[in-house]
């Protein structure tokens, strides 16, 4: 993560400064959780030109059969998608998103072989077509999802490991063809409790989340709780700062 994380994008909160120290020890307790987990945590170095760089996840959509490398919808994050296509081609053969779409990973819902792509302030229909052509003769369903009032679909949405989703359903709505993931809902105290990291049946959530975290825990799942409140004021959660994917 570089300093620049200062001048970070903000769209939905006002500018607050960011304890470079902290936000880099909640990070590093973010890769020490991913590596109790089983995870090789691999760093793509950070860019002080790209202040956003430490959000990898809008970056890039990693399946197993592909990784879709993104064109992020602020500009001044175009830039970061070279070091990532770097870092995934040995793993992945890549197809980019190209103009006139834009996608941000962020906006980007895996539930096994359904794809969900939100349109948001980042993500265009452009965008979402391209998600399509690429990835519907590979045997994916994809269709989108609105975002409302947040940053991302993640933001509103994210998948919890088999067929559930964790939602607030004040951001965005699951299309009724697909009325069989079975959802969650976040306590309405806790907005922004939806963007959790579900890795082999654990749930990283967010710690500043108790309520939606008993819930998930009512339902049978281990939770793990992470403080990110430094990367928060920077509009970053959980699923952000991270591109998993399974070494095949
Ligand atoms: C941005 O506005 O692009 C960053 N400040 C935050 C990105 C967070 N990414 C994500 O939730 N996937």
């Amino acid at each position: 993560m570089p300093p620049s994380i200062a001048e970070c994008e903000l769209t939905h909160l006002e500018r607050e400064p960011i304890d470079f120290a902290r936000a880099t020890q909640q990070h590093e307790e973010y890769e020490a959780v991913l590596r109790s987990l089983g995870c090789a945590v691999k760093r793509v170095p950070a860019d002080p030109s790209h202040p956003d760089s430490v959000f990898i996840e809008d970056t890039a959509v990693v399946l197993d059969e592909c990784a879709i490398i993104a064109r992020p919808g602020a500009t001044s994050r175009r830039g970061e998608t070279a070091a990532v296509s770097d870092a995934l081609s040995p793993y992945r053969l890549l197809f980019p998103i190209e103009e006139p779409g834009t996608l941000d990973g962020g906006d980007v819902l895996c539930v096994g072989h359904r794809v969900f792509v939100g349109l948001s302030g980042r993500t265009n229909s452009a965008g979402a077509n391209q998600m399509a052509h690429i990835l519907e003769p590979m045997g994916f369903s994809v269709a989108t999802m609105p975002v409302k009032g947040c940053l991302h679909l993640k933001t509103a949405v994210t998948a919890l490991g088999d067929d559930r989703v964790l939602l607030n359903p004040a951001m965005t709505a699951i299309p009724s063809a697909t009325s069989d993931l079975r959802v969650i809902e976040v306590d309405p105290a806790e907005p922004l409790a939806a963007n959790v990291l579900a890795i082999d049946g654990k749930v990283l959530c967010s710690a500043s989340a108790p309520r939606t975290r008993r819930r998930l825990e009512n339902e049978g799942y281990n939770v793990i709780p992470v403080n990110a409140s430094e990367l928060a004021k920077a509009e970053g959660g959980l699923t952000c700062c991270s591109l998993l994917l399974r070494t095949l």
